[in-house]
Parts: C-alpha cells; sequence; structure tokens
C-alpha cells in the first residue's frame, strides 16, 4: 500500500540554511538515503536524504530557499514496505529517520563543561554533538602558538559519511593540542586548549556561550553516499565551502578548508593529486601543487570560472545584462553541467588540440552487426562494441595513445590496461563511465557492459569508481546525426575518437562508383604527445579494423 508522506529537513544544527541544489523533481522514483536536497552552511555542504523509497509527488524547495528543522522538502508516496517507521512515527525527523543529533544545542553542553570561563584564562574547546561517536580526525587545522578567532575551524573531522570541521567556541591563542590526525573523537572530547584573548561571548558560566556554530552540521542520518561533487565552482557566496567532493573520473577529495586555501591560490583543486588517507587532499599537497607549478614556470589554473583569467590573461567573461533586449529566463545548470563544464574548460584550454578525419567503411560489419543482433535479441549490439574493439586494437598498435601526461609535464605514463570511456548523454549532462579491461572482453559482454553503464549514467547511480580510470574515450553521436565533429579529449588522456552517424555513399572502387555505408570518424587528440603522423595512422588504423571485421581478431 503507498501512502503519502512527507520528507522534512532534520535538526541541521543551524537555522536559514540555504538551498543550494534540489536533487529531484516530482515524478522521480527515489531510494530511501538517496539525496533530496542539498544544503550549505557556512561550513558544511550536506546533502539530505530521503527517510524512505517512493515516487516523489510533489518538491515543496527551490534553489535560495532558507531551510530549518522541519521544513518540508517533498511530498513522497512511499512504498508500502519501504518507509521506514521512524518516518512514519515522526515525520518531523523524517529526512533523518535514525535520530537525528540535537546539534543547535551541542555546543552548548561542551560550553557548560568547561571550567568557568574567565577573561583570559586557559579553557578546554571540546567536541560538539557531532551525531556520531568514535569520528575520526583528518586534519589539524591549528598549531600550539596559532592565535585563533571565534568559529576559526580547529580540526576537520569525517565520518563516513560527512566532513566537518569543528570551529572555536571561543578566540584566544592556542596552548595545547589534545589531538592529532587519526585519533577518534566523540562528543565531549578536549580538542584543544585555548587561552582566552577575547572571552566575552564565551561567558559566565551561567550563560554558556552561543552555540559556536556546530559545523558537524550534517544531519546524525548523514548525507547521502552519491557521487559526490566538487562545488568549488558553486556560485554560492559563503565560503568555505563544501565537505564533500568528487570529480567525475578524477575525484578530488579535500576539507572546505584546504578546498578554500586552494581557491585563494588560483589552484583547481582537480589537479592536485592527494597524499592523505583514500588519498584526500591535504593543505600541503595544494602548497606542493604551486611550489611545482612555479618551479616549472607553469601557473596555476582554476578550473571552473567561464573567464576569471584562470592564469592564462584572458579576458574576463562578459557581463551583459540580457534582460535589457528582450525577455529572458535563468535556469541554473545541473551539478553534471557544472563539474564536466570546468573540466571542459579546463582541456581545452590546456591542451593543443588537432581532430584527424577518417571515413570507416563498415558496410561489412553492419551486415556481421545485424545478424549478431537478430542472434542474440535480449542484447542490444550497439555499433559502439565494435568501435571499442577497434580503438583496444589501435591502442595496442600505437602505445602512445594509451598514455598520458604527469603531472610534472615531463614523462610519459604508458598504460598496459585498456580501460575504455564511453561519453553518455543524460538529461542533466554528459558523464563519462568506463568500461575496463575491454581487450578482454567479447562483443556480446561489452553490449551487455554498455547496456549496464548507459542505464546507471541515465539513472544517476553512476559512482565516481565507474567513471575512473579511463585510457581513451569515445563520444559516439551516431544514433543522432551530423557529419563531424571535434571532441574534447578527456584529460588526462591523449585521445578521443568521436563517431558520427554512418550514411550509404558513392565509393570510387576502381571501376565504378558502388553504395558503401560510411562512417565518419574525428580523432581528437593532444598535439604535445601525439603528432600528425601518427594521428592520421591511428585513424587509418581505426578505420581499417572497422572496415573488415577479421582484423579484429588478430
Ligand atoms: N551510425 C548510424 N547509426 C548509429 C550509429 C552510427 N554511428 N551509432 C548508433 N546508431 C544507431 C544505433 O544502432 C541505434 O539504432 P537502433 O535503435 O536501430 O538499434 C540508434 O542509432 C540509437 O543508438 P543509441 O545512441 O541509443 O545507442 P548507442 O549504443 O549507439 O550509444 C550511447 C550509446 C550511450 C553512447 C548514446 O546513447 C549516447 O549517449 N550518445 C551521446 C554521446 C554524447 O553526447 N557525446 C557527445 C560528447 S561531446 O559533448
Amino acid at each position: 500500500m503507498a501512502d503519502l508522506k512527507e520528507a522534512r529537513v532534520p535538526d541541521i544544527g543551524h537555522a536559514d540554511v540555504p538551498v543550494i541544489e534540489v536533487l529531484v523533481k516530482a515524478g522521480d522514483r527515489v531510494e530511501k538515503e538517496q539525496s533530496l536536497i542539498t544544503l550549505e552552511s557556512d561550513k558544511a555542504t550536506m546533502e539530505v536524504p530521503a527517510p524512505f523509497a517512493g515516487t516523489v509527488k510533489e518538491v515543496k524547495l527551490k534553489v535560495g530557499d532558507e531551510v530549518s528543522e522541519g521544513a518540508v522538502i517533498a511530498i513522497i508516496e512511499a512504498d508500502g514496505a519501504g518507509a521506514a517507521p521512524a518516518a512514519q512515527e515522526a515525520p518531523k525527523a523524517a529526512a533523518a529517520a535514525p535520530a537525528p543529533a540535537k546539534q543547535a544545542e551541542a555546543p552548548q553542553a561542551p560550553a557548560a563543561a568547561a571550567p568557568a570561563p574567565s577573561a583570559g584564562g586557559v579553557r578546554p574547546a571540546l567536541v560538539p554533538d557531532i551525531g556520531h561517536s568514535g569520528v575520526p580526525v583528518i586534519e589539524v587545522l591549528v598549531k600550539v602558538g596559532d592565535t585563533v578567532t571565534k568559529d576559526q575551524s580547529l580540526i576537520t573531522l569525517e565520518s563516513d559519511k560527512a566532513t566537518m570541521e569543528v570551529p572555536s567556541p571561543f578566540a584566544g591563542v592556542v596552548k595545547e593540542l589534545k589531538v592529532k590526525v587519526g585519533d577518534e573523537l566523540s562528543e565531549g572530547d578536549v580538542i584543544a586548549m585555548i587561552e582566552g584573548g577575547d572571552a566575552a561571548p564565551a561567558a559566565p558560566a551561567a550563560a554558556p556561550a552561543p552555540a559556536p556554530a556546530p559545523v558537524a552540521a550534517a544531519p546524525a542520518s548523514a548525507p547521502a553516499p552519491a557521487p559526490q561533487a566538487d562545488r568549488s565552482n558553486l556560485p554560492v557566496a559563503r565560503p568555505p565551502v563544501d565537505a564533500s567532493v568528487v570529480m567525475p573520473g578524477d575525484a578530488p577529495y579535500a576539507s572546505p578548508a584546504v578546498r578554500a586555501f586552494a581557491r585563494e591560490l588560483g589552484v583547481d583543486i582537480a589537479q592536485v593529486k592527494g597524499s592523505g588517507r583514500g588519498g584526500r587532499i591535504q593543505r600541503d599537497d595544494v602548497s606542493g601543487y604551486v611550489k611545482h607549478a612555479l618551479a616549472s614556470g607553469a601557473r596555476p589554473v582554476s578550473g571552473g570560472a567561464a573567464g576569471a583569467g584562470n592564469g592564462l590573461s584572458l579576458l574576463p567573461w562578459p557581463k551583459v545584462d540580457f534582460a535589457k533586449f528582450g525577455e529572458i529566463e535563468e535556469k541554473p545548470l545541473s551539478r553534471i553541467q557544472k563539474i564536466s563544464g570546468a573540466n571542459l574548460a579546463r582541456n581545452w584550454a590546456m591542451i593543443p588540440h588537432v581532430t584527424q578525419h577518417e571515413d570507416a567503411d563498415i558496410t561489412e560489419l553492419e551486415a556481421f552487426r545485424k545478424q549478431l543482433g537478430a542472434e542474440n535479441k535480449d542484447t542490444k549490439i550497439s555499433p559502439l562494441v565494435f568501435q571499442i574493439k577497434a580503438v583496444v586494437a589501435a591502442l595496442k598498435a600505437f602505445p602512445q595513445f594509451n598514455a598520458s601526461l604527469d603531472e610534472s609535464g615531463e614523462k610519459l605514463v604508458l598504460k598496459k590496461y585498456f580501460h575504455i570511456g564511453i561519453a553518455v548523454d543524460t538529461p542533466d549532462g554528459l558523464v563519462v563511465p568506463v568500461i575496463r579491461d575491454c581487450d578482454k572482453k567479447g562483443l556480446l559482454d561489452l553490449a551487455r557492459e554498455l547496456g549496464e553503464i548507459s542505464k546507471k549514467a541515465r539513472d544517476k547511480k553512476l559512482g565516481p569508481a565507474d567513471m575512473s580510470g579511463g585510457c581513451f574515450s569515445i563520444s559516439s553521436l551516431g544514433g543522432i546525426g551530423g557529419t563531424y565533429f571535434t571532441p574534447i579529449v578527456n584529460a588526462p588522456e591523449v585521445a578521443i575518437l568521436g563517431v558520427s552517424k554512418s550514411a550509404m555513399k558513392p565509393v570510387w572502387n576502381g571501376k565504378e562508383f558502388a553504395p558503401r555505408l560510411m562512417l565518419p570518424l574525428s580523432l581528437s587528440y593532444d598535439h604535445r604527445v601525439i603528432d600528425g603522423a601518427l594521428a592520421a595512422r591511428f585513424a587509418v588504423f581505426v578505420a581499417n579494423q572497422l572496415a573488415d571485421i577479421r582484423r579484429l581478431l588478430l
């Protein structure tokens, strides 16, 4: 039995937190724990998950709304079986079915537990209620002797669902640090002893300090582990931003403080290699990146902005009041568009692209594909699977294409594996899932896997792991039309094959014009790594593979 339920904002530790993304729309089917909206306080970004599975009937919030605990996010027709009992009984906490932390009150407890604060005295800064216990410290952001202001972040904690900075409850000088990276902390643990320079707001014992922003803000049931996005480019005015971060393909993973630091230096965080646990980017990694960039004469390039200049001495992006010229409507870019846009802009600006065109005669191949399709009615045999095989053969013959420039730009990393990225068009934008070990898979396996990843992409179910590790990408517009195009290389790959729609053409066979099915290919490549002659050979090789399917067996 289905029934209508309200998904509400859980206790998020603050009031009036802006909605920066609405991730579902009416008619969408959502799973329990699937993120509904993204909120961003001044210290953390959090996704609010659905408390139960069902179908969204109505979305009650829009980007820009400011919400507090209890606000209705959406009306969901819950699946009878999937509805969490907590949600049924207590719709107030609906969006965070497992008991939400009382974060707004949390800091008061530590404040009360602190020795009577007096101006100039040494007081402990305690961990507020963070909704979990035993949460690992992943960064210590201050050191002994540092002067901290009230609300300045002291440490970063990371649970499996959220990253949160814990701010200082008062201003002062750090006298002693009681924690180190790796410690697991719970409410009430002492972070540091701070000598209060500015004890005023922190208070007489009877009137505990106003709650230091419980940056732990993630609802206890926590941000859903949905593919996280680099929001460093989001048009939100509230620094520091984003706690959770992953880019398609290459997953930069850093705390809000490190992201803010990278932005301050104009560094595109996606370029920085993390040395921390699980590849997490640390402050030192950002400084190291800048040092290296300066030493090698390059400039750090910030990936996102359309026209901040990005160290490339570009003109700023034109500021135009379009409404002056006629009626307009504004539509925010989707999260995927923002992420892929930043990557595409960087790749287009930094890679010297050349596109080589070639036609493949696929008359025989197409006949074989149709026959294969008739023999395997349960599997859609896309022309793409042959293109994948042809590309793998070409990568084996021309290893320079199965390579990436390393960070220094001085070394080519040659890969011995064959993972192919496939550009998939989704209603929210372009994503590039990767099919692994294509050299070891047969046509039918590839056909099935292609069907699976395309579906996963369109259902927004791809995780960062599905989109990383690609060696070479194929972008097929063959199902749509067009003749040739100039695909943008998907860095750090060095080439990409664009495929357009095949068409019957008269082709001279030495005696006469014969009708042949010709497939237009567009190979874009990084001219720093590949020269034109090699690219032409690669394109011809791919075309020959497709023209005579037996060659794929060689
Ligand atoms: N020439 C002629 N017909 C082609 C073709 C080609 N090169 N490639 C595919 N087709 C046919 C297919 O066989 C299919 O025909 P049937 O319906 O008769 O079987 C039809 O076109 C539709 O194909 P499709 O696009 O749905 O499926 P696909 O397996 O070929 O491609 C996928 C899968 C995921 C690559 C595709 O759906 C897609 O998203 N393409 C867009 C990629 C994109 O946006 N690239 C641009 C990146 S740069 O902005």
